[in-house]
């Protein structure tokens, strides 16, 4: 169960967790009009460190353009209130989690009319996919659900909307016995999970769907990829079909909330081995050594919150 933290940040300032409501007849509740962000922050020796933040916020921003929606902050308005959530929270790691929203006014699909609400939260979260996710790997399934057509709900954006999708793929693969589900495209090319990004290796070459595939454009992802083309691990976008998944050496999936979480066995067929792979495991050491601030931050994904608490306080 959610744990409440202290204060939440509500159109400029700091309300009580409790607080933080909305009114049932809130455009957002009828119609999904939200957008939001999922952003990890870790505890590190000097502190908490917030994971590529404005990367984040930047694509909250483009995912509110996409709607058409006003969000009356800039990003580095919405930075700074980021650090400061974190910092009156008095939270040593957490996951935080912005929301764009259509608030209450009228009824009706248009929306426009009605006032763009900003929340920005936190609370403590621990492994997305179960405790020893991260070491054992996750057995999934391929989903008879796909993801939606590019001309249907734009997958750019990180819209509430689109995780109806994401909650069929998810029941559809618990109810069956499996951790997650694997979507396919309109096309029935590899997709993503309900709320992961996919990568597979094969013969010591990294393969992932490209962003036509109806995939989320994920942080997580660019991360991976970036760090493998450090590594010398080639990486290429490319439409995957289905059956790579059965032949893979290695298949993992990338998030915010899932890090980098090994895929076992997709449809019961173990992937290669049947257990975290040395390419997954060489780029989560890369990967948790960053953010956990034992290696230097060569690429400036790192936000301090005490650093930038000197900054508001000037
Ligand atoms: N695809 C989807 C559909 C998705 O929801 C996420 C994140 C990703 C890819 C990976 O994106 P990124 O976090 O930028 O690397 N899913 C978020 C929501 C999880 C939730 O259940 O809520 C997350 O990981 O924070």
């Amino acid at each position: 169960m959610l744990r409440p933290t202290e204060k939440i940040w509500h159109n400029g300032s700091f309300i009580d967790w409790e607080d933080a409501r909305i009114h049932v007849l809130s455009h957002v509740v009828s119609y999904g009009s939200s957008v939001f962000e999922g952003i990890r922050c870790y505890a590190t020796a000097r502190g908490p460190v917030i994971f590529r933040l404005r990367d984040h916020l930047r694509r909250m921003l483009d995912s509110a353009r996409i709607y058409r929606m006003e969000v009356g902050f800039s990003l580095e308005e919405l930075a700074a209130a980021v650090v400061e959530l974190v910092r009156v929270n008095r939270l040593a790691s957490c996951y935080i989690r912005p929301i764009v929203l259509r608030g209450y006014g009228e009824m009706g699909v248009y929306g426009c009319r009605n006032p763009v609400e900003v929340f920005l939260a936190c609370w403590e979260w621990g492994r997305y996919l179960g405790e020893d996710a991260l070491a054992s790997g996750v057995d999934v399934c391929v989903s008879s659900w796909r993801r939606p057509a590019p001309d249907t709900l734009p997958t750019m954006a990180k819209a509430g909307a689109n995780y109806m999708n994401s909650q069929l793929i998810k029941m559809e693969a618990v109810a069956n016995g499996y951790d997650e589900g694997i979507a396919l495209d309109a096309a029935g090319f590899v997709s993503e999970g309900s709320g992961e990004n996919i990568f597979l290796v094969r013969d010591g070459r990294i393969l992932t769907p490209p962003l036509g595939a109806s995939v989320l454009p994920g942080i997580t992802r660019d991360t991976v990829m970036r760090l493998a083309g450090e590594l010398g691990i080639p990486v290429v976008e490319t439409l995957i079909p289905r059956e790579m998944l059965y032949i893979a050496d290695e298949l993992f999936f990338t998030g915010t909330a899932a890090e980098i979480t090994p895929i076992r066995s997709v449809d019961r067929i173990p992937v290669g081995a049947g257990r975290r792979g040395p390419i997954t495991e060489k780029l989560q050491k890369e990967f948790f050594a960053i953010v956990e601030g034992t290696k230097p931050d060569a690429h400036g994904w790192l936000t301090p919150v005490t650093a930038m608490e000197a900054v508001e306080n000037r």
